[in-house]
């Protein structure tokens, strides 16, 4: 096991029907530890440069549509194998096959509008923390469990 950080959006649906909170909750709740978030507005640019490996096919453009048309939340979410882990609490792509009890089968039914976004890899994950966050806006993981135990 190795400790990672991965990209999480909570995306304009997800934000919309107000389960920001059930989405963020989940990853908490397995032990995770947020080390970035924010709710922001997602420019074009942006949002090319984070789909990059869909342009071209027939969905990209309403992809781009869809992120950019109201604001995501977006959290840096780390721990041990966060990368496999968040994907499995996220579900599979199209929310008709995602298992009962992962977000996207909990809550969703089209795949245009599948709530979550979650890194596929490890290195999808760093390439895509560094398009969304600043160093500055990136906590140390140990510095917030640090602060927690200490407080007890
Ligand atoms: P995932 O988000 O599960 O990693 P990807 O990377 O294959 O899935 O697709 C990125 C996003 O593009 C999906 N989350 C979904 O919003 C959208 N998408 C993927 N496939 C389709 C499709 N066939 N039709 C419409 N939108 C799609």
């Amino acid at each position: 096991m190795a400790v990672e950080r991965t990209l999480i959006l909570a995306k304009p649906d997800a934000v919309v029907r107000g389960l920001v909170g059930e989405i963020l909750a989940r990853f908490e709740r397995r032990g995770y530890t947020i080390v970035g978030l924010k709710l922001m507005h997602v420019t074009d640019e942006l949002a090319k440069r984070h789909y990059a490996e869909h342009e071209g096919k027939g969905f990209f453009q309403s992809l781009v549509d869809y992120i950019t048309g109201s604001p995501v939340v977006a959290m840096v979410i780390e721990g041990e194998d966060a990368v496999e882990a968040c994907r499995s609490s996220i579900g599979a792509t199209n929310p008709i096959k995602a298992a009962p009890g992962s977000i996207r089968g909990d809550y969703g039914q089209t795949i245009g509008r599948n709530l979550v976004h979650g890194s596929d890899s490890p290195e999808s994950a760093q390439r895509e923390v560094a398009i969304f966050f600043r160093d500055d806006e990136l906590f140390p993981r140990a510095s917030i469990l640090g602060d927690w135990v200490a407080a007890k």
